[in-house]
């Protein structure tokens, strides 16, 4: 299954971390979350304490926001916190029973060759069988994303083998074009990521081995 959306030019932001004052004691930035606060909760960003800043995640049971690392409770249950989305996003597809496009843009895809959904990161996520299924989105002249492009995926894959694609849009005979996809034999160890740009049929590819890890 796989969620995923696309977008290019992202800036990110400095983050000001908040100023937290205790009696004694003036930090110039909070503790992240995660690592040892000694017992003080003022000094977490979290302001969560309970050996460690911020002890209830995603999923985790709670009476009210407070209680979050995200600062969403949700009927009871801690949920992730979402991003704002970035400057210059061209497409955003969050695979919640539809193929639709949220970022504005209108690229829109089409769930194709049984393509389903299944329980994601957040709601729900696409879910395809490694063997024909895929999210088709027309062209638009806003996908020529020119020299930049940066892709966030949210992928839990099933299988580790070679040349399941994250996103692509190629031509027909690999001319032109770009793909994102795991890397497995016989090309490169199972589990790992290529990112393969083609430019009058020639492959420049980069590669990170051993990114994944089996769906346990
Ligand atoms: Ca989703
Ligand atoms: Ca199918």
């Amino acid at each position: 299954m796989i969620n995923w959306k696309i977008f290019i030019l992202v800036i990110l932001p400095l983050v000001t971390l908040p100023v937290v004052a205790t009696p004694g004691l003036v930090r110039a930035q909070c503790i992240p979350n995660g690592t040892d606060c000694g017992g003080n909760s003022a000094l977490c960003c979290s302001q969560l304490c309970s050996g460690t800043c911020c002890s209830l995640p995603g999923g985790s049971s709670c009476t009210s926001a407070a209680d979050c690392c995200s600062g969403l409770c949700d009927g009871g249950v801690c949920v992730a916190s979402c991003v704002s989305p970035p400057a210059d996003l061209v497409g955003w597809w969050p695979g919640d029973g539809n193929a639709n496009d949220i970022s504005g843009n209108f690229n829109n895809g089409t769930l194709q060759n049984g393509t389903t959904f299944a329980p994601g990161e957040v709601g729900q996520a696409f879910s395809f069988d490694g063997v024909d299924d895929q999210i088709t989105v027309p062209h638009q002249a806003d996908q020529n994303t020119g020299s930049q492009i940066t892709v966030d995926a949210w992928v839990y894959p099933a299988a580790l083998s070679h040349g399941r694609t994250i996103i692509q849009k190629r031509s027909a005979s690999n001319v032109g074009g770009f793909t994102f996809e795991q890397l497995g034999q016989p090309f490169g160890p199972d589990g790992s990521l290529q990112w393969v740009i083609m430019i009058g049929g020639v492959y420049h590819a980069a590669t990170a081995t051993n990114a994944l890890e089996p769906v346990p």
